[in-house]
């Protein structure tokens, strides 16, 4: 594919050891003969073999001038062995604003035009290099919060997701195929008892679908984090357990009820996963103004929780404040935290547990106290920590993922896409079942494989394929 050449800085515009500028397109080598010498003095760029990395000066030659810029080490890789699959040309200059603009701006007066973000990327991508789910892994691993996230990043631009949808596509291709073969040629080949066993393969497809759908919750828990609301009514020490939790005294800590107006957000890594933590304010009827609306805040925020650390005060009795709240996580994942426990106690597990079974309608029960954990603490004395960090670790992954073999979705426009595909394999399912003629399998299996296919980018518009790649960072 011919194609302008293109340039950006490929490292962070910052005061840095070394930078990149990165050159790619049918000019790279020749723009770059034009402003490379060695320390000899030569202009041999062009001479240079692919693979190879070479010392030397970027010279600006214009205007009958001889400026040297920089001392460089500038790489080659001939197309199709590059990034872009294109010619492309690396100058690794030293680090800093000034210096790396000023090379760029050499590169951009010798031919080159500034790329946009994400065009190299997106080359790699039109010139059929990588296809778009690893396109988009790329970016995944550059805004990777935690340790899973990036390996499951590094794994799509692997091939895991394109693999596993890879194979689903060519298994209903080869259906549709057979379909369309024997209605054109039903003397040869026959669909008699055809239904059954395309009844077994959609079941299999829907199966394998199904678990990449369910695989996304994980996903964007991965990817973004788990989204953790600490919620309670006021003083119990909701803000003081945030503090103690993120290891920073971050939020105001009052003996004054109401001190929390706003809700505050902080990061927790707990064995390589990312808690987003959300300090409240105290959830309390109030004239307050200011406070009613951190309270509504608080609700919305509790309401989109993956998980609610539920603060209790052990050393006061519950009141009504606490059955508002045990109704509003009625079924939702939370665990409690029997704060204060350093005083002397007014509220014992039991308690709440019975007035949870009153209040929340979601199927509480007494002999499952794990699914909805007490853990008594003092944040005052730093207890309970290390046992709520084990049930948070073993609520979301214990026996659900295993990182190094399962595929897992983490992109929701993937998620979509196969949601659509497992739609149409459902029709297909349905098609059967009603005896329909096998030419309505072939309408439902097509539209599964072009869902599907948005996922690789075989099937998805050019307006698309420019909004993803506007989102990558520059010089990608
Ligand atoms: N004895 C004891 N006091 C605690 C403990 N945790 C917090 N406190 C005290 O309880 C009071 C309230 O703490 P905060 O952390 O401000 O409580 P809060 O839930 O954020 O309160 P609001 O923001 O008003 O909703 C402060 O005086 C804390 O020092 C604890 O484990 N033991
Ligand atoms: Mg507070």
């Amino acid at each position: 594919m011919k194609s302008d050449t293109i340039t950006a800085v490929a490292t962070g515009m910052t005061d840095s050891g070394i930078a990149i500028i990165r050159i790619s397109g049918e000019n790279a080598v020749q723009i770059v003969d034009r402003i490379y010498e060695s320390k000899s003095g030569r202009s041999c760029f062009h001479e240079f073999a692919s693979h190879t990395i070479h010392y030397g000066y970027i010279v600006d030659k214009s205007d009958n001038q001889r400026n040297i810029i920089d001392e460089v080490m500038v790489s080659l890789m001939k197309a199709p062995n590059s990034y872009t699959a294109e010619d492309t040309v690396e100058i690794n200059c030293h680090g800093g604003i000034l210096m790396t603009k000023r090379i760029l701006e050499t590169v951009i007066k010798n031919g080159a035009r500034l790329a946009e973000p994400g065009e190299f990327t997106k080359r790699a991508f039109l010139n059929g290099r990588i296809d778009l789910s690893k396109a988009e892994a790329v970016m995944d691993i550059i805004h990777s919060k935690n340790k899973l996230a990036l390996k499951n990043s590094v794994n799509q631009l692997r091939g895991s997701v394109s693999d596993f949808i890879q194979k689903i596509r060519n298994d209903i291709i080869y259906e549709i195929a057979y379909i369309e073969s024997a209605l054109d040629d039903p003397e040869h080949i026959s669909l008699e008892g055809y239904s059954e066993k395309l009844s077994i393969k959609t079941e299999d497809i829907l199966q394998s679908l199904k678990k990449l759908i369910d695989s996304a919750d994980n996903g964007k828990i991965i990817k973004e984090g788990i989204r953790t609301v600490i919620l309670g009514k006021p003083n119990v020490g909701k803000s003081s357990f945030l503090n103690l939790f993120t290891g920073e005294e971050k939020a105001i800590v009052t003996d004054i009820a109401g001190t929390t107006r706003d809700v505050l957000e902080e990061s927790v890594y707990l064995n390589g996963i990312h808690l987003n933590v959300m300090d409240t304010a105290g959830i309390r009827q109030t004239r307050d103004k200011v406070e009613g609306i951190g309270v509504e805040k608080a609700r919305k925020y509790a309401d989109e929780a993956d998980i609610i650390l539920y603060v209790i005060d052990a050393s006061v009795p519950l009141d009504e404040n606490d059955y508002d709240i045990m109704k509003m996580i009625s079924g939702k994942r939370f665990i409690i935290l029997l704060n204060k426990t350093d005083l002397e106690s007014c509220v014992t597990e039991d308690m709440i547990k019975h007035q949870l079974l009153l209040k929340t309608c979601s199927g509480f029960s007494m002999d499952t106290p794990e699914k909805y954990p007490v853990i008594k603490i003092s944040v005052k004395e730093n207890k309970g920590m290390d046992l709520l960090e084990k049930i948070i670790n073993d609520m979301f992954f214990q026996g659900h993922i295993s990182y190094d073999d399962e595929v897992i979705i983490t992109n929701m426009r993937h998620k979509e896409a196969i949601m659509d595909a497992y739609e149409s394999m459902l029709q297909v399912k349905k098609s059967i079942e009603n005896d329909m003629p096998e030419d309505f399998y072939s309408i439902d299996l097509m539209s599964s494989y072009a869902s599907l296919g948005k996922v690789t980018g075989e099937e998805v518009g050019e307006d698309l394929i420019n909004e993803i790649f506007s989102k990558f960072c520059m010089g990608k």
